[in-house]
């Protein structure tokens, strides 16, 4: 069998895995919020990356199985960390345009939401070519999800993106991180995304910190939120919960 008929199930069979990788208050070392990674603990396979099976499944359609799953397990999850920080953890799932068009994670949503968990669905700029897409994140909107517009910067539509979709959290794509501090092109281009997102009153997260210099050059250039392997990786549950109790 090919890998999304494997995918069927597996999430029911103990297969998918999220691990959750830290948002952090650059200021205040809190983490603010965690991004859920799927995982695929794959039979024979070994342990698959998103990469491996991702694109597959959502060729064949078994994507919106799985992204129901994600958003349970989520929510699920995302109650943990409340109780465990004693304060509200965002949780961000990653949602592909078709499979909101499809209407899936709202029905999902309609019996798994849930007072204590802020649910946070990142979409990509490639949500603008799916028009359906926009009533379904207003939906959400209106039903306290919030939604971040993930990769800024990559695509070729970002501007449009951010006039055209509901967004209320603007993600900087890694590739700009990685080229600071030697570049001050970097410096110059997050700095104005900054100014930009602040004037939208959108917070923004800048992605791929690696390295203690970006981290530094990212303070100085007033970037609030962060995430990236310097501050944490993504991590099961159980590791992530002792990052966010009080004092940690
Ligand atoms: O965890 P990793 O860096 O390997 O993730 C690679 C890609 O897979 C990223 O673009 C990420 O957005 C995507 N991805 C991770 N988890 C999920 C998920 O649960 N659903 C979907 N659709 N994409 C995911
Ligand atoms: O497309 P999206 O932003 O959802 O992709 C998230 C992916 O980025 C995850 O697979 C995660 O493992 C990866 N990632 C997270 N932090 C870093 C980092 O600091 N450097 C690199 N290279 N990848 C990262
Ligand atoms: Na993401
Ligand atoms: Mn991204």
């Amino acid at each position: 069998r090919d890998l999304p008929e494997q995918l069927r199930g597996a999430g029911e069979r103990g297969e998918l895995v999220l691990h959750y990788q830290p948002i952090v208050d650059l200021a205040l070392g809190r983490v603010d919020g965690v991004e859920a990674l799927i995982r695929w603990q794959h039979p024979t396979r070994g342990l698959l990356a998103p990469d491996a099976f991702i694109p597959q499944a959502e060729e064949s359609g078994v994507v919106d199985e799985l992204t129901a799953w994600v958003l349970q397990r989520a929510v699920a999850d995302g109650a943990a960390l409340h109780a465990a920080a004693g304060r509200q953890v965002s949780i961000s799932i990653n949602v592909p345009a078709a499979a909101l068009v499809r209407g899936v994670l709202l029905d999902e949503l309609r019996h798994g939401s849930r007072e204590d968990v802020q649910l946070i669905l990142e979409v990509t700029e490639t949500t603008l070519a799916e028009p359906a897409a926009v009533p379904v994140l207003e939906e959400f909107r209106r039903r306290g999800v919030r939604i971040a517009l993930d990769d800024f910067g990559t695509g070729h539509s970002s501007l449009a993106a951010l006039r055209l979709l509901p967004v209320d959290i603007i993600k900087l794509d890694r590739a700009f991180t990685a080229d600071l501090p030697g570049d001050p092109r970097a410096g110059h281009l997050i700095r104005s995304v900054g100014s930009l997102a602040s004037a939208l009153d959108k917070p923004l997260v800048v992605e791929g910190i690696e390295g203690a210099d970006q981290l530094a050059e990212l303070q100085r250039l007033g970037v609030v939120l962060g995430q990236g392997f310097l501050l944490a990786r993504p991590a099961p549950l159980a590791q992530v919960l002792p990052l966010v109790a009080p004092g940690a």
